[in-house]
């Protein structure tokens, strides 16, 4: 018989679907490898299995997305987690998470983690800063308990994936929504000594009526845009831009910029803006050394 399936788990060639009659191990028919079309975790397919146990991937459905690193399929949001201290927040990697997801047309949700480090004068400044950008923020503790519930409203009945730095509490959090230590933790020090990521399999972990998938930390990212369209992710300069003398403006070196005179009334956040030159300088050279 055929069923409708989820891919929830890929290893060294099995997939294992996620059916209403459990999870069938099974592999990929020739023809996608032909097609040039490989199964990845979070995959809709069609399942042939004869006694429900194992069986062969006949099809897969067309994907809503689609991610490189980690390779999955089909998700509705990133939380981008991040911790103030220990380790410490990067700023600018945070941006570069957030465009990635809008990259890619998932919903970013950022997560500041690890609160009961911090007093609150050190995160609320943060979590401002991007509420007044429009974006989801919640604030968590695994010792304290605080933010759990709304994380889990957050998460019930969508596919999301847990991204950011290594240490700073994914594989926790989601043990914490499970109730027991489904994920493996690490400790800090050794991952910073010894550059170890604790999680490393792509796997969807069912949670009330949707599914997480964790993530090994990332150490960099790779933004794929032209620095020229850097500026699209930005809703803060957006609202200056009618100001720029030049439609094409940049906020650079152009003269007569909105953008920048905003900056010089602290209208936009000035760490915004510098990580933004940053990115665009990265960006930038990335594509010179690509031709
Ligand atoms: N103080 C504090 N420590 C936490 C919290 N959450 C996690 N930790 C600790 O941070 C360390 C790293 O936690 P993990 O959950 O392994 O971090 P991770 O983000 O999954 O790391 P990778 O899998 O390497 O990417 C562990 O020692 C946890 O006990 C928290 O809310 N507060
Ligand atoms: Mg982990
Ligand atoms: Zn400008």
């Amino acid at each position: 018989m055929v069923l409708v399936g989820r891919i929830i788990k890929g290893i060294g060639g099995f997939y294992y679907v996620s059916t209403e009659h459990g999870t069938i191990e099974c592999r990929a028919r020739g023809k996608f490898r032909i097609s040039n079309i490989i199964p990845i975790v979070g995959d809709y397919v069609d399942v042939e299995s004869q006694n429900l146990k194992d069986g062969f991937i006949v099809n897969i459905h067309d994907r809503k997305n689609q991610l490189v690193r980690p390779p999955v399929s089909n998700v509705d949001q990133a939380i981008i987690t991040f911790s103030i201290v220990s380790p410490d927040l990067n700023r600018l990697q945070l941006d570069k998470m957030i465009i990635l997801t809008e990259v890619n047309e998932i919903n970013p949700i950022i997560c500041i983690n690890k609160v009961d480090l911090v007093n609150e004068d050190e995160y609320m400044p943060i979590y401002n800063t991007y509420k007044k950008l429009g974006y989801e923020v919640i604030t968590t503790s695994k010792y304290d308990n605080i933010g759990i519930d709304k994380l889990k409203t957050i998460l019930k009945g969508k596919t999301s994936f847990f991204t950011g730095p290594s240490g700073v509490g994914k594989s926790s959090l989601i043990n914490c929504i499970h109730g027991h230590e489904r994920q493996e933790i690490g400790d800090l020090s050794e991952k910073l000594n010894r550059g170890k990521h604790t999680t490393r399999n792509v796997e969807l972990i069912p949670i009330d009526g949707g599914y997480v998938l964790d993530t090994p930390g990332f150490t960099s990212l790779n933004l794929d845009i032209d620095e020229k369209n850097l500026k699209r992710f930005y809703k803060d300069f957006q609202v200056f831009e009618s100001e720029c003398r030049f439609n094409s403006c940049l906020h650079i070196n152009e003269p007569d910029c909105g953008v920048k005179s905003a900056i010089a009334n602290g209208l936009i956040d000035r760490t915004r803006y510098a990580n933004y030159i940053s990115l665009y300088n990265e960006l930038k050279a990335n594509r010179r050394r690509r031709y």
